[in-house]
């Protein structure tokens, strides 16, 4: 008998319209109001890359396609995943999704972050979370905590980096560099609890230099928030500066590889800060697609699932 296990794909969720953007806001505050004029900066953001993030679709298009495809790999162990989306910041929050499980019937439940590296403040939170609500309702969870080291993660950005090399002539590929980022957190938060984030970033970065065809690789953060307190660094618009200052580089390749879409942070923090930036220094802007759908991407995230969890024996033919 096919046994039915749930999916949980969490995520950081977006405003579905404008008028969601205060409470939105105000959630990723923990409940402190943003100032107006800070409302207002965000709304103008939003408004720049088009009104709404793509991000709200492309999640749901990314859990769906990561479910088929586990669907697919599990088939012959008779296991049929059932998904629940849960969001950080909006709803369907985690709390809604476990709940839904519940009254589902679900006993048993993987779940996955769609972001690739572990931090406690990000994956971790996200993670607690779920299994506050789980424990409530006896459901058992396994955790997908991270992904970065997945060969086929590893794969796609080295094809797209490789393809963009070929949009740059030649004898330009020695004064072209890769920066590789991820989101900002506080500096204090992670020396504190000694998070693997940073390192799992660097790992990631010197996976992409050595497998990419590209010479020069350096690593930054981005996005980071106003709270007064340093942040993780350098920033990414303040290294693509000191880079050129201190190697003249002509092109400049930004593979925001902590994030997996187009979405705000990178259609407005890459796209258009950074670009600026370029533009101010007269080097040549560059941004690989990001994951989205990609199938390698899904079967990245499918084999890391396929990793962590298997069904016992004895559980098979219940
Ligand atoms: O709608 C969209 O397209 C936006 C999506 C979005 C993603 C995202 C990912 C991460 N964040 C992380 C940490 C922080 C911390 C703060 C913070 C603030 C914001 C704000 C917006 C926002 N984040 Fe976000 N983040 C996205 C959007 N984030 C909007 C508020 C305005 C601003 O600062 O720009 C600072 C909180 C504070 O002020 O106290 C910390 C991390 C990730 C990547 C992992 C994940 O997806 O969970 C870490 C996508």
């Amino acid at each position: 008998m096919t046994k039915t296990v749930g999916l949980l794909v969490m995520a950081y969720g977006t405003p579905y319209k404008e008028s969601d953007i205060e409470a939105y806001y105000t959630d990723i505050r923990h409940g402190k109001k943003p100032s107006p004029e800070e409302v207002q900066d965000l709304k103008d953001r939003y408004k720049f890359i088009g009104g709404i993030s793509p991000l709200a679709k492309i999640t749901d298009a990314q859990a769906e396609a990561l479910r088929d495809k586990l669907n697919v790999m599990y088939k012959d162990q008779d296991i049929e995943f059932k998904l629940y989306i849960g969001l950080k910041h909006i709803h369907p929050y985690i709390e809604d999704a476990l709940k839904q499980m519940n009254e589902d019937g679900i006993k048993e439940a993987v779940t996955i972050v769609l972001a690739p590296h572990f931090s406690n403040f990000s994956v971790g939170s996200y993670d607690k979370r779920a299994n506050e609500e789980a424990e409530k309702y006896g459901i058992q969870l396994t955790h997908v905590k991270s992904f970065y080291q997945q060969p086929k993660f590893i794969q796609y950005w080295v094809k797209k980096i490789n393809q963009t090399l070929t949009e740059i002539p030649e004898e330009e590929h020695d004064e072209t560099v890769l920066v590789v980022s991820a989101h900002s957190l506080p500096e204090k938060m992670i020396m504190e609890s000694h998070d693997p984030y940073p390192d799992q970033l660097t790992d990631t970065k010197n996976l992409l230099a050595e497998l990419s065809n590209i010479e020069h690789t350096a690593q930054g953060w981005q996005s980071e928030g106003n709270t007064g307190t340093p942040w993780l660094g350098p920033d990414v618009q303040d290294l693509t500066r000191e880079l050129y200052k201190e190697y003249g580089y002509k092109h400049f390749i930004y593979t925001p590889v902590g994030f997996v879409c187009n979405h705000l942070e990178v259609l407005y923090d890459n796209d258009y800060e950074c670009k600026v930036v370029c533009d101010e220094i007269g080097a040549v802007y560059h941004r690989p697609p990001m994951p989205n759908t990609d199938d390698l991407f899904i079967g990245a995230m499918a084999d890391e699932v396929y990793s962590v969890f298997s069904v016992k024996e004895e559980d098979k033919h219940d």
